[in-house]
């Protein structure tokens, strides 16, 4: 294979990757702004971002020395996506509780390990072509600024709820990015102009008015993301606002669902009607979270041992949340809900 062969959509789209971009620069447009932000507490409890991990998002030589150039990868799950939006509305098993909707794209599978194995199958095929090139990678939790990067690669824009928006493929990907030893003999992508505009819907419609207008940030103790993904302790105090969101009891969508640009790619995938929930992972996420009465999930969360939840949900996204803290989210919606 060549180059060429390798970044066509004929090879990429058995990884779910719908666009790629290219970057030699590996310096962020915005470290200033992520300063400013740890500096103001936006992490608020993940103080993972503010330790010594900080500086080194400064610059990816900084985390891999040999860095000569990047390629960042959008990892689309808006079929998924669209399977559960029709679920939620539509189907009457739904318990009205509500799941992040990247749990389930990925065959219900950790997104960490699905995309490090896909971006190990790209680099395999890369270094064939160039055998002395090094590589290393960046998945959410190395010290990249990972939506800067994308913007360096030419595939989008940050949005006003901070998430980053292609215009093609709107919101619902994730990122991954090879960092290699070697430039490639590719056109580094431009960087992409904002197209909120005067929307201000995510802004808005957050439940818990976590999203500052002015820095196109988020105040990450408001976020009910990191209520119901990253606080683990039983006695966490939930954000102000969170009982006007929908259900949820793991991460939380609604400043995406409400986007504009989320709408189109949405659409496309509700009409080719192609996700059926096949893998054993993607079944237990749906049979054991969205589909039974709450008091029933709360009675097995309550009756099973740590151990046996890390078994039934081994690999998943919410094996490492955990059996307590899911139980705490499902506590929260008490009996708003079925
Ligand atoms: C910490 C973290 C969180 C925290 C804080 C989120 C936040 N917005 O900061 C919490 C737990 C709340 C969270 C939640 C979610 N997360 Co998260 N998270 C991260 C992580 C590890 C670091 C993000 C970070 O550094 N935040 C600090 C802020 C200041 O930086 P930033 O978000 O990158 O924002 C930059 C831009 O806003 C830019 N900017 C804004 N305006 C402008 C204007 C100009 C002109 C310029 C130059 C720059 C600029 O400046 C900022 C600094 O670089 C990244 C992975 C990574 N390593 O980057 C994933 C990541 C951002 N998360 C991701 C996802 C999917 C989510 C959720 C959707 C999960 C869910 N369904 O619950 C939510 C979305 C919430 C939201 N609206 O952002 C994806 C986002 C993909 C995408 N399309 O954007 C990432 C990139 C992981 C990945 N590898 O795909 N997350
Ligand atoms: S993820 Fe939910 S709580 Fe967090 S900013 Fe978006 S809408 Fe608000
Ligand atoms: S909802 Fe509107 S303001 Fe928010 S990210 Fe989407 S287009 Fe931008």
């Amino acid at each position: 294979m060549t180059l060429h062969d390798v970044l066509s959509p004929s090879f990429l789209n058995q990884f779910r990757i719908v666009d790629w971009g290219y970057t030699e620069n590996p310096k962020p447009l915005s470290f200033d702004r992520f300063e400013n932000w740890v500096e103001n507490d936006g992490h608020g409890p993940l103080g993972y971002l503010a330790d010594e991990r900080k500086e080194k998002r400064k610059d990816v030589r900084n985390f891999f020395p040999e860095f000569q150039s990047s390629l960042v990868f959008l990892f689309s799950y808006a079929k998924e996506k669209s399977f559960l939006d029709s679920f939620y509305k539509d189907d009457p098993e739904a318990n009205g509780l509500k799941l992040a909707s990247y749990s389930l794209g990925f065959e219900g599978m950790d997104y960490h390990h699905v995309l490090r194995d896909s971006l190990q199958k790209i680099s395999l095929e890369i270094k064939k072509i160039y055998p002395n090139c090094i590589f290393s990678h960046s998945l959410d939790i190395q010290p990249v600024l990972e939506r800067d990067l994308a913007a360096r690669a030419g595939l989008g824009w940050f949005g006003k709820n901070s998430m980053f928006i292609s215009r093609q493929e709107g919101s619902f990907v994730m990122l991954g990015s090879l960092f290699l030893s070697t430039k490639l003999p590719l056109n580094e992508g431009r960087i992409e102009t904002d197209h909120c505009g005067t929307c201000t819907r995510c802004i808005d419609l957050c439940p818990t008015k976590a999203i500052d207008p002015e820095t196109r940030t988020l105040q990450s103790e408001k976020c009910i993301s990191t209520y119901t993904i990253e606080l683990f302790k039983e006695d966490k105090v939930s954000p102000l606002g969170m009982e006007k969101a929908n259900g949820e009891i793991f991460g939380c969508d609604i400043c995406q669902d409400v986007c504009p640009w989320n709408k189109k790619p949405l659409q496309v995938n509700e009409m080719e009607g192609s996700f059926i929930a096949e893998t054993l992972k993607e079944n237990d996420l749906l049979n054991f979270f969205l589909k039974r009465p709450k008091s029933q999930i709360k009675n097995e969360l309550e009756s099973m041992s740590n151990r046996e939840f890390r078994r039934v949900f081994k690999g998943t996204a919410v094996e490492r949340t955990g059996r307590k803290s899911l139980l705490k989210n499902i506590n929260f919606w008490g009996d708003s809900i079925s």
